[in-house]
């Protein structure tokens, strides 16, 4: 009879697990029963089984959960984050809207949102500035950064958080992860290994400890974001630039759409609110509504 040990989930691949234990070793882990729902950074108990494998039996309540829901089903991404590191570049081309969707759910999440834009050497670099500018405009760090050349800009905003990579893929993140830690490649392969998942899998997420109050996860590429699990004040909260205003509009139940003394219309008709953040905030809602969500 062995002791349930507590341990940090370090890599996630279909049902599969890989826990560090808190005594350092790392053990393979499949979930008791089907309503869990485990994510990288996420702090289980694990059941040990004489095969050295384990079962994870029970998850410690999050600080934080961040996931996007698609029409098919929520995905998680990463559980216990603090930041939220929104990955750009010039090639291949990547979505604004995107990035948009990224900065509500870290806002929903009360989590930091820091854009890197990568691949600062390339020519068309120079073609994205003006892009890049309007986050910077809402008040979001942009970094500017090589790869796999020099990440010392971001590691500042590393410190002391539990940061999630987040970005279409081929915008270089498992190449910032390489540089930041020379040993993550061997790294990677010891997790899959742990989790058998064969040489050629890699695992859907992989968490690297930085040190003990810092790690970071990296996250599979991905096209789509919904963000249909929000509802109303949550999805309006998340706009930064509408927090002043939200409460004024004429209509305490304001759909912000068309309405007579919309305070968001307004503020978009002075030029202090982008059109497409206004547009962004209807769609959302409609995601939510398609979701049913009842909105007040
Ligand atoms: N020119 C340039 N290429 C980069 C840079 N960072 C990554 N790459 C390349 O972009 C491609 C995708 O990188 P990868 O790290 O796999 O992207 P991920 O899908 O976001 O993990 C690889 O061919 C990298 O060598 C960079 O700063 N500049
Ligand atoms: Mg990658
Ligand atoms: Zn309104």
């Amino acid at each position: 009879m062995t002791a349930n040990a507590a341990g940090l989930v370090t890599a996630t691949h279909r049902r599969h697990y890989a826990v560090r234990l808190d005594n350092g070793e790392t053990v393979a882990c499949i979930l008791r029963g089907r309503s869990l729902a485990i994510a990288c950074g996420d702090l289980v108990e694990v059941e040990r089984s004489p095969s050295n494998e384990g079962t994870i039996v029970s998850v410690a309540p999050r600080t934080t959960l961040f996931f996007r829901s698609d029409i098919q089903r929520d995905k998680l991404l990463a559980a216990n984050v603090t930041q939220v590191l929104g990955f750009v570049a010039p090639d291949p081309p990547y979505d604004d809207e995107l990035v948009h969707r990224w900065i509500i759910a870290a806002e929903s999440n009360y989590c930091r949102f820091v854009l890197i834009a990568n691949k600062e050497d390339l020519p068309a670099f120079a073609l994205i500035a003006d892009r890049l500018a309007q986050f910077a405009a809402l008040g979001y760090p942009v970094v500017p950064m090589c790869a796999h050349r020099d990440v010392s800009a971001i590691v500042p905003f590393l410190e002391g958080q539990r940061s999630v990579l987040i970005g279409q893929s081929g915008m270089g993140k498992s190449t910032l992860i390489n540089t930041l830690l020379p040993d993550a490649g061997a790294r990677v392969g010891e997790l899959s290994r742990a989790l058998q998942t064969g040489r050629h899998t890699t695992t859907e997420a992989t968490l690297y400890e930085l040190d003990d109050d810092s790690w970071i996860v990296d996250s599979p590429g991905m096209k789509e974001f919904g963000l249909g699990h929000l509802d109303a004040d949550a999805i309006e909260s998340a706009f930064v630039e509408l927090r002043p205003l939200l409460g004024t509009c004429r209509f305490r139940n304001c759909r912000h759409d068309a309405e007579p003394g919309c305070a968001v219309q307004d503020a978009v008709a002075r030029g202090v609110v982008k059109p497409w953040r206004a547009a962004l905030l209807l769609q959302l809602r409609a995601e939510s509504e398609r979701r049913g969500r009842t909105w007040t």
